[in-house]
């Protein structure tokens, strides 16, 4: 199967995660949605990337989706999504969490870029506070023993550190650390995982 998708981002780069921490092999296309929408428009209506193109050659779109189908392949001794219950509901709402995070965080930046060098506008206000309010969500669940950890490279810790890996690109102000420092400490212990290591974007 075949990955497109740039790792600079968040989405695609969760996904190149969840495959290389279940040791699924792929291979990659490093298109970027935004300097080749065409191409991103022709692999999904919607011009977006990650696109997860089967052996049979049909299309997945949305990370969320592509995790899902990597989840079934795993199969459930290498789960990434707990199968039912409690543990379920939390890794997919962190997993929500972790992506809004980035969104909004692509937000900000572009609405920076819009207006540079503009005083603090409300909307940045409301972007930022909704970041770090996700940050914060991410955080209390990195505490010790909590569902984000280096125990478990589920949905919920794979799609964190990715989250947290692309603060400093994007939203440099942003002191992590101080926001998220339990899963500050979680992102340095895993810096070196392959998941991560492998699929991580040249700094810019
Ligand atoms: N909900 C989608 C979001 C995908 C997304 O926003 N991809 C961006 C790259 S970071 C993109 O390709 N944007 C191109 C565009 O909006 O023109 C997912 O989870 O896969």
């Amino acid at each position: 199967m075949k990955l497109i998708g740039t790792y600079v981002s968040p989405y695609a780069r969760r996904v190149a995660a969840a495959l290389v921490s279940r040791a699924i092999p792929y291979e990659h296309e490093d298109l970027n949605g935004y300097t080749n929408p065409a191409r991103a428009r022709e692999l999904n209506p919607v011009g977006k990337v990650p696109v997860l193109v089967l052996d049979d050659g049909e299309r997945l779109i949305d990370s969320g989706a592509i995790l899902d189908h990597i989840n079934e392949l795993a199969g459930p001794k290498r789960a990434l999504i707990p199968a039912s219950g409690a543990a379920r509901r939390a890794a997919l709402r962190l997993s929500a969490i972790s992506t809004t995070v980035c969104e909004q965080i692509t937000a900000l930046y572009l609405e920076q870029q819009r207006h540079p060098g503009s005083a603090q506008s409300e909307l940045l206000e409301r972007y930022s506070q909704q970041i770090i309010g996700g940050l914060k969500a991410l955080d209390a669940a990195s505490q010790s023993n909590g569902p984000i950890g280096t125990r478990s490279m589920d949905i919920a810790t794979l799609s964190a550190i990715v989250a947290f890996e692309y603060i400093p690109r994007w939203y440099p102000d942003l002191d992590r650390a101080s926001v998220a420092p339990a899963l500050t400490t979680i992102a340095a212990a895993l810096a070196d995982e392959p998941a991560f290591a492998r699929t991580r974007p040249p700094a810019s």
